[in-house]
């Protein structure tokens, strides 16, 4: 058998909005737009993998958090709606999706042998959380791949930054490992903002772009510095300057999503690319792709 593969990386944030903005059939509420330039960004994504071949979506979100351990959906087909806790007037979406339970056992068990705390989470009637179907839409609408989803353990909230980046570069080598046994070929999703400071009312109607914007300028150099180590290749430094950056922009890297992605990639020298950069509800969302494929060995 071939061994397995990462096709890319991709740094997809969730924000509801994203998916309010675009009126795919399978949400309620309807909008007149807002966010374009975020969604031309996950445009310009969706065009550089549209001839990529890849047979799974493999995805940590931030919001289904777990606090003993980490868990991995291991259920075949998800379907139900889901309602956003904080935005049910943005979010009510109807999902029918198919989980890669396989690949998800085989990442559990990499993780347990190299000594995580691990659950596969088997509950038929359990509800897919808002970030994982939000990054999964944008990237894919076609929802024709099978997912991986991964749970956030909340080690930062227990312990520290630094405990939380342990356990997640761990989780990003046991997933690597996990991908190349297993033959297939995958595409990585952290799902996450930037700087996370957003603004505690809404506009009326929440599509005002005329009131979008940053909540501060420390936040707007926190979200630019990031993004130019992303796109100069400097992974290495990312992580060691995640615990400033977590603290000083509440930054939803917190929930470990974006250092796992990094691990999972061998923590890359090459640059990333960016597709987009936008404010909503006064967060900072990048999206980024690290092209794997195009890599040399
Ligand atoms: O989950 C989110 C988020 N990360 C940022 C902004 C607004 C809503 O939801
Ligand atoms: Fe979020």
């Amino acid at each position: 058998m071939a061994k397995g593969e990462i096709v890319a990386g991709c740094l997809a944030p969730h924000p509801p909005h994203l998916v309010y903005a675009e009126n795919p059939q399978q949400n309620e509420p309807v909008s007149e737009g807002g966010w374009e330039q975020l969604r031309w960004g996950y445009e310009r994504l969706r065009k550089s993998l549209e001839d990529v071949d890849y047979d799974v979506i493999v995805i940590l979100s931030p919001h289904w958090q777990t606090y003993i351990g980490t868990h991995f959906v291991g259920v075949e087909k998800c379907s139900s709606k889901s309602v956003d806790p904080v935005f049910p007037n943005l979010f009510r979406f109807n999902y029918d999706l198919d989980i890669d339970v396989e690949l998800a056992q085989a990442i559990h068990d990499k993780a347990e042998e190299n000594g995580m705390a691990v659950k596969m989470m088997k509950n038929p009637d359990f509800r897919v959380d808002y970030g994982t179907l939000v990054s999964c839409h944008m990237v894919r609408p076609e929802w024709d791949k099978p997912i991986v989803s991964i749970s956030s353990n909340r080690s930062l909230s227990y312990y520290s930054v630094e405990v939380m980046q342990e356990m997640m570069l761990e989780l990003g080598r046991s997933t690597a490992k996990a991908i190349e046994e297993s033959g297939k070929k995958c595409l990585l999703i952290a799902s996450n903002s930037l700087s996370h400071r957003h603004f505690v009312t809404e506009t009326n109607p929440p599509e005002d772009m005329s009131k979008e914007h940053i909540t501060s300028h420390a936040m707007h150099l926190w979200d630019m510095r990031m993004i130019e180590l992303m796109r100069e290749g400097k992974s290495q430094q990312i992580i060691d300057e995640m615990p400033e950056f977590c603290e000083q922009a509440i930054a939803e890297t917190d929930g470990g999503a974006f250092t796992w992605l990094l691990s999972a990639m061998g923590v890359p020298n090459e640059p990333a690319i960016l597709h987009g950069y936008g404010t909503i509800i006064g967060t900072g969302n990048a999206i980024m792709e690290w092209p794997v494929r195009n890599w040399s060995a």
